[in-house]
């Protein structure tokens, strides 16, 4: 029998940056509200990535809250990049230090949300078979949380252990001595690989797309640089949130073409930006996104120190990407490439020989037959929406979210969608998000909602909901925007293009600094775009 249903001003699907900084807005507006999370504690990626080598590709000094000067004053990061458990630690941080945690429900997987045409409310359903009424639901539920596992024939016959990276065992696994494959050479598997083949006595890489991936030069955090940007932290802030991406304000992008400058000029910022690592390599000129001559300079150089590093040639050709740089998100990486010169690692690439099925003692491609003791799976996720159709969520007439997506997501500015009111998505489709240095974005949406409900109560308003035209045209334009870069032209997850049958369509929207100013003027104008009803 389910259990009675409890009320809430607000309910917040998901506990993870999103979700923590969303329910301290909540709480400060007075609302009653719960935060309903699948996983086992707070922290969302962070909770669930646990695979070796797991990292954040932003560094530390960006990769973290401003709303509070305190919070930024007092944690202090260790490393340039921040490793997945000290991301944890700081999130755990963060709900000690706002008594967040009375709020928050843990393994609860909400199942449904429902829109009640007649209450005008909210009902939220979970596997718990516990029931929750709400009037606003704020979906917190992350861009690349909900896994995506190929269904290669004969998988479920394995005999050794599997693992998917975006569900790693709590108690981590050790590999010594043991026959590994890891399929996937995303972010997921470029971190792990060199980390696995450590451990394992033979390490076989399955690879579809080779990936363009950039040093991360990783180390501790120098302590001055901590202190001088603590500083002056808010300017900081600032100058990163002018990005096109929100990241990077010290190593900005060139405003030149690639095409302008000489072949030295051009080479010496290329080799500034691998020294320097990280994802500010593609900031090297202002054009590598939208002309693909100025792109093929960027990826051919990447290529000759991927020759460079990997010293037999034909395992380094195969290592060679040839889709657009920067089409699929860039990795950055410690000892990517230099692992392929380990004599016990090999790579097979599933362009030659793609997998024909898993057996019970490994993989078997048209090649020939791997044997493994385990396999690990580093094949991503369904991004932006996964986590979104996996849930069923019904709007008014009991329209179901899955249905008005299934040609691809259709949003309003990515935070919310006609049909479905008092519903609101942080870093849904249609807007920067994963584009973006995704904090950035999270504090942004966060605080566009809390200002919203705040409107809608002082202004006697029970409901919001965007109307149909402004959405379609936002999905125009967000469209329109992606087609004048080269985004459209490789198979990513931006996509949808890695999960079979999912609608291609690119999900985000292209440069954090217009879209803060359009979402601003849309406020500023009453909600416009937007229903609001009393
Ligand atoms: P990604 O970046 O989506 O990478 C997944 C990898 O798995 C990628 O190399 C895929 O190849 C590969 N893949 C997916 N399906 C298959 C099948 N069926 N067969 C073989 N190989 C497959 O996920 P990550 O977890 O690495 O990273 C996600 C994001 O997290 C990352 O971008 C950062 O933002 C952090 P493909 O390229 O599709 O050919």
């Amino acid at each position: 029998m389910n259990k009675a249903q409890r009320e809430f001003d607000v309910v917040i699907v998901g506990a993870g940056f999103a979700g923590l900084y969303m329910l301290y807005r909540a709480r400060e507006l007075g609302l009653s509200t719960v935060v309903l999370e699948a996983g086992g504690g707070v922290g969302g990626t962070w909770y669930w990535n646990r695979y070796p080598g797991a990292r954040c590709d932003v560094e530390s000094m960006q990769y973290s809250y401003q709303f509070s000067d305190d919070l930024e004053q007092e944690w202090e990061w260790t490393e340039r990049y921040a490793g997945q458990p000290e991301i944890l630690r700081y999130l755990e941080h963060v709900a000690d230090r706002f008594d967040l945690w009375p709020h928050i429900q843990l393994d609860t997987q909400v199942t449904e949300a429902m829109f009640e045409d007649g209450s005008g409310r909210w009902s939220v359903r979970t596997g718990q078979r516990d029931e929750f009424g709400a009037q606003f639901v704020i979906m917190a539920t992350g861009c690349l949380s909900a896994t995506n596992v190929p269904d290669f024939a004969g998988a479920e016959t394995f005999r050794g252990r599997t693992y998917h990276t975006g569900r790693w065992p709590h108690e981590g696994v050790d590999f010594t001595g043991m026959r590994v494959g890891v399929i996937g050479t995303g972010s997921s598997g470029v971190q792990s690989i060199p980390v696995i083949a450590q451990q394992a006595r033979d390490l076989v890489v399955f690879q579809r797309t080779a990936t363009y991936s950039v040093p991360a030069h990783n180390g501790p955090l120098d302590q001055s640089e901590q202190t001088e940007i603590k500083a002056h932290y808010g300017a900081f802030r600032t100058a990163n949130s002018r990005m096109l991406t929100a990241i990077g304000e010290r190593r900005a992008r060139t405003d030149l073409s690639a095409l302008v400058v000489t072949a030295e000029e051009r080479q010496a910022e290329y080799e500034a930006r691998w020294r320097d690592g990280g994802l500010p390599f593609l900031g090297a000129f202002a054009d590598l996104l939208v002309d693909p001559k100025a792109n093929d300079t960027a990826a051919e150089f990447v290529r000759e120190q991927i020759r460079a590093i990997v010293r037999d040639p034909r395992t380094a050709e195969r290592l060679c990407p040839d889709q657009v740089i920067g089409c699929k998100r860039m990795c950055v990486d410690t000892n990517y490439y230099d692992t392929f010169n380990l004599p016990h690692v090999h790579l097979v690439d599933l362009r030659e020989s793609p997998i024909e099925a898993i057996t019970d003692s490994g993989i078997r491609t048209e090649g020939g037959h791997y044997e493994l003791d385990a396999i690990v799976y580093a094949t991503g996720f369904d991004a932006m929406t996964g986590a979104l159709s996996r849930i069923d969520i019904r709007g008014r007439d009991g329209i179901a979210l899955r249905e008005a997506w299934a040609a691809g997501p259709r949003s309003y500015l990515g935070l919310g969608v006609a049909g479905f009111p008092n519903l609101f998505t942080i870093t849904g489709p249609g807007s920067p998000s994963v584009l973006t240095n995704m904090i950035v974005s999270i504090e942004q949406h966060v605080e566009w909602i809390a200002d919203c409900i705040a409107h809608l109560r002082d202004h006697g308003y029970e409901h919001i909901e965007p109307t149909a035209d402004a959405q379609a045209s936002w999905v125009e334009f967000v469209n329109q925007i992606a087609d004048f870069t080269l985004f459209p032209t490789c198979n990513s997850w931006y996509l949808g293009a890695n999960v079979p049958g999912k609608a291609r369509v690119f999900m985000p929207y292209v440069g954090f600094p217009s879209y803060a100013e359009k979402c601003e003027e849309v406020a500023g104008r009453g909600y416009e775009g937007f229903v609001l009803e009393k």
